[in-house]
Protein backbone atom coordinates (compact mmCIF):
# COMPACT_ATOMS: atom_id res chain seq x y z
CA UNK A 1 0.00 0.00 0.00
CA UNK A 2 1.22 3.44 -0.50
CA UNK A 3 1.93 5.97 2.23
CA UNK A 4 0.32 9.27 1.47
CA UNK A 5 1.62 12.39 2.27
CA UNK A 6 -0.76 14.85 4.51
CA UNK A 7 -0.56 18.17 4.92
CA UNK A 8 1.56 19.49 6.90
CA UNK A 9 1.85 22.52 10.04
CA UNK A 10 4.93 24.22 10.87
CA UNK A 11 4.35 24.61 14.40
CA UNK A 12 6.92 28.00 14.47
CA UNK A 13 4.92 30.07 12.75
CA UNK A 14 1.37 27.95 11.77
CA UNK A 15 2.25 27.87 7.79
CA UNK A 16 0.61 25.08 5.89
CA UNK A 17 2.10 22.52 3.91
CA UNK A 18 -0.60 21.27 1.07
CA UNK A 19 -1.76 21.46 -2.33
CA UNK A 20 -4.53 23.52 -1.48
CA UNK A 21 -4.58 26.42 0.94
CA UNK A 22 -7.06 29.48 1.34
CA UNK A 23 -6.23 32.35 2.59
CA UNK A 24 -8.04 35.62 3.78
CA UNK A 25 -6.74 38.82 4.72
CA UNK A 26 -8.65 40.93 6.85
CA UNK A 27 -7.91 44.70 6.53
CA UNK A 28 -8.47 48.03 8.78
CA UNK A 29 -10.99 48.84 6.11
CA UNK A 30 -13.16 45.68 7.07
CA UNK A 31 -13.39 46.55 10.27
CA UNK A 32 -15.62 49.17 10.88
CA UNK A 33 -17.20 49.78 14.24
CA UNK A 34 -14.69 47.15 16.26
CA UNK A 35 -12.11 49.48 17.58
CA UNK A 36 -13.91 51.76 20.36
CA UNK A 37 -11.42 54.89 19.14
CA UNK A 38 -13.40 55.66 16.06
CA UNK A 39 -10.98 58.64 14.99
CA UNK A 40 -7.91 56.62 15.54
CA UNK A 41 -9.49 53.61 13.45
CA UNK A 42 -10.37 56.27 10.57
CA UNK A 43 -6.41 57.69 10.34
CA UNK A 44 -5.28 54.20 9.74
CA UNK A 45 -5.12 53.72 5.84
CA UNK A 46 -8.05 51.25 5.68
CA UNK A 47 -5.79 48.77 3.44
CA UNK A 48 -3.52 47.97 6.61
CA UNK A 49 -3.62 44.11 6.66
CA UNK A 50 -4.81 43.18 10.52
CA UNK A 51 -4.81 39.61 10.50
CA UNK A 52 -4.82 36.61 7.60
CA UNK A 53 -6.11 33.64 7.94
CA UNK A 54 -4.70 30.70 6.32
CA UNK A 55 -6.83 26.97 6.41
CA UNK A 56 -6.62 23.98 4.77
CA UNK A 57 -9.55 23.10 2.06
CA UNK A 58 -11.06 19.55 3.84
CA UNK A 59 -14.54 18.30 4.03
CA UNK A 60 -17.35 20.09 4.94
CA UNK A 61 -20.36 18.48 6.24
CA UNK A 62 -21.98 17.19 9.09
CA UNK A 63 -18.92 15.61 11.57
CA UNK A 64 -16.16 17.21 9.45
CA UNK A 65 -13.31 19.41 10.96
CA UNK A 66 -11.73 22.65 9.50
CA UNK A 67 -8.07 23.34 10.40
CA UNK A 68 -6.84 27.09 10.04
CA UNK A 69 -4.40 29.44 11.56
CA UNK A 70 -5.01 32.95 12.24
CA UNK A 71 -1.75 35.52 11.92
CA UNK A 72 -2.53 38.61 14.03
CA UNK A 73 -0.40 41.41 13.05
CA UNK A 74 0.93 43.43 16.25
CA UNK A 75 -0.33 47.05 16.56
CA UNK A 76 -2.71 48.86 18.48
CA UNK A 77 -5.46 51.27 17.17
CA UNK A 78 -5.38 53.96 19.43
CA UNK A 79 -4.86 52.20 22.99
CA UNK A 80 -6.76 49.29 21.64
CA UNK A 81 -4.46 46.25 20.86
CA UNK A 82 -5.14 44.70 17.52
CA UNK A 83 -7.86 42.08 17.35
CA UNK A 84 -9.52 39.78 15.06
CA UNK A 85 -13.58 40.69 14.73
CA UNK A 86 -14.96 37.71 16.76
CA UNK A 87 -17.66 35.53 16.44
CA UNK A 88 -20.24 33.30 17.49
CA UNK A 89 -20.70 30.42 16.05
CA UNK A 90 -24.42 30.42 14.17
CA UNK A 91 -24.59 26.84 15.52
CA UNK A 92 -24.13 28.05 18.97
CA UNK A 93 -23.25 24.42 20.58
CA UNK A 94 -20.45 24.14 18.81
CA UNK A 95 -16.79 24.28 20.93
CA UNK A 96 -13.10 24.58 19.30
CA UNK A 97 -9.96 24.52 19.97
CA UNK A 98 -7.18 27.06 19.16
CA UNK A 99 -3.24 26.47 19.98
CA UNK A 100 -0.93 29.50 21.02
CA UNK A 101 1.92 28.78 18.43
CA UNK A 102 3.77 32.37 18.12
CA UNK A 103 4.02 35.57 20.03
CA UNK A 104 2.08 36.58 23.11
CA UNK A 105 -1.71 37.42 23.13
CA UNK A 106 -5.21 36.78 24.76
CA UNK A 107 -8.26 34.73 23.96
CA UNK A 108 -11.03 36.80 24.94
CA UNK A 109 -14.19 34.58 25.47
CA UNK A 110 -17.66 35.57 26.01
CA UNK A 111 -21.18 33.51 26.71
CA UNK A 112 -24.46 34.36 25.75
CA UNK A 113 -25.12 36.25 29.20
CA UNK A 114 -22.03 38.68 28.30
CA UNK A 115 -19.92 37.48 30.88
CA UNK A 116 -16.65 37.68 29.70
CA UNK A 117 -12.80 36.64 30.23
CA UNK A 118 -9.17 36.09 29.21
CA UNK A 119 -7.09 33.32 28.46
CA UNK A 120 -3.47 34.18 27.58
CA UNK A 121 -2.02 32.95 24.49
CA UNK A 122 1.38 31.61 24.15
CA UNK A 123 3.41 29.14 22.06
CA UNK A 124 1.54 25.53 23.23
CA UNK A 125 -1.29 27.27 25.02
CA UNK A 126 -4.22 24.94 24.37
CA UNK A 127 -7.30 26.97 24.28
CA UNK A 128 -10.99 25.07 24.63
CA UNK A 129 -13.78 27.18 23.53
CA UNK A 130 -17.12 25.57 25.01
CA UNK A 131 -20.57 25.97 22.64
CA UNK A 132 -22.01 29.27 23.39
CA UNK A 133 -18.76 31.04 23.69
CA UNK A 134 -18.15 33.82 21.26
CA UNK A 135 -14.41 33.98 21.10
CA UNK A 136 -11.71 37.26 20.03
CA UNK A 137 -7.90 36.77 19.66
CA UNK A 138 -5.92 40.05 20.84
CA UNK A 139 -2.50 40.81 20.06
CA UNK A 140 -0.99 42.61 22.74
CA UNK A 141 2.72 41.63 22.09
CA UNK A 142 5.19 43.54 19.19
CA UNK A 143 5.52 39.72 17.02
CA UNK A 144 2.73 38.28 14.94
CA UNK A 145 0.70 36.37 17.10
CA UNK A 146 0.06 32.73 15.60
CA UNK A 147 -3.36 30.43 17.04
CA UNK A 148 -3.91 27.36 15.26
CA UNK A 149 -7.43 26.38 15.32
CA UNK A 150 -9.69 23.62 15.03
CA UNK A 151 -13.39 23.62 14.52
CA UNK A 152 -16.63 21.75 12.90
CA UNK A 153 -17.29 22.86 9.38
CA UNK A 154 -20.64 23.01 10.22
CA UNK A 155 -20.18 25.60 13.16
CA UNK A 156 -20.63 28.51 10.80
CA UNK A 157 -20.12 31.92 11.98
CA UNK A 158 -22.67 34.53 13.92
CA UNK A 159 -21.42 37.47 13.92
CA UNK A 160 -24.51 40.24 14.12
CA UNK A 161 -25.21 38.48 17.74
CA UNK A 162 -21.95 40.67 18.84
CA UNK A 163 -22.94 44.17 16.95
CA UNK A 164 -23.14 45.61 20.27
CA UNK A 165 -19.47 44.85 21.30
CA UNK A 166 -17.56 42.17 23.79
CA UNK A 167 -17.72 42.63 27.54
CA UNK A 168 -14.35 43.88 27.76
CA UNK A 169 -11.73 45.77 25.81
CA UNK A 170 -7.69 45.22 26.00
CA UNK A 171 -5.75 48.73 25.33
CA UNK A 172 -1.96 50.01 26.55
CA UNK A 173 -2.76 52.45 29.75
CA UNK A 174 0.01 53.38 31.41
CA UNK A 175 2.28 51.44 29.85
CA UNK A 176 0.72 48.27 30.82
CA UNK A 177 -2.01 45.76 29.03
CA UNK A 178 -5.16 46.70 30.48
CA UNK A 179 -8.51 45.24 30.38
CA UNK A 180 -11.38 47.40 30.69
CA UNK A 181 -14.99 46.44 30.96
CA UNK A 182 -17.48 48.33 28.74
CA UNK A 183 -20.77 49.71 28.92
CA UNK A 184 -22.51 48.52 26.11
CA UNK A 185 -25.27 50.25 24.62
C1 LIG B 1 -9.92 31.14 13.46
C2 LIG B 1 -11.22 30.38 13.34
C3 LIG B 1 -12.00 30.83 12.12
C4 LIG B 1 -12.16 32.35 12.12
C5 LIG B 1 -10.79 33.03 12.24
C6 LIG B 1 -10.86 34.55 12.28
O1 LIG B 1 -9.07 30.76 12.43
O2 LIG B 1 -11.99 30.60 14.50
O3 LIG B 1 -13.27 30.20 12.09
O4 LIG B 1 -12.84 32.78 10.96
O5 LIG B 1 -10.16 32.55 13.42
O6 LIG B 1 -11.77 35.03 13.24
P1 LIG B 1 -13.01 35.92 12.81
O7 LIG B 1 -13.87 35.06 11.90
O8 LIG B 1 -13.69 36.25 14.10
O9 LIG B 1 -12.50 37.11 12.09
ZN1 LIG C 1 -15.02 29.94 15.97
Amino acid sequence: FPFFMPPGVAFTNGHFTAENIITKVTHSGDLAGIFHDQTAWRAIPSETPIYQVEMLSSAQGEGELYVGTTHLNPGRVGDEFYMTRGHFHQRREQGEVYFGLRGSGLLLLQNEQGEARLEEVSPGSVHIIPGLTAHRLINTGTEVLSALAVWPSIAGHDYAALAQGFALRVVLHDGKIQAKEVQNG
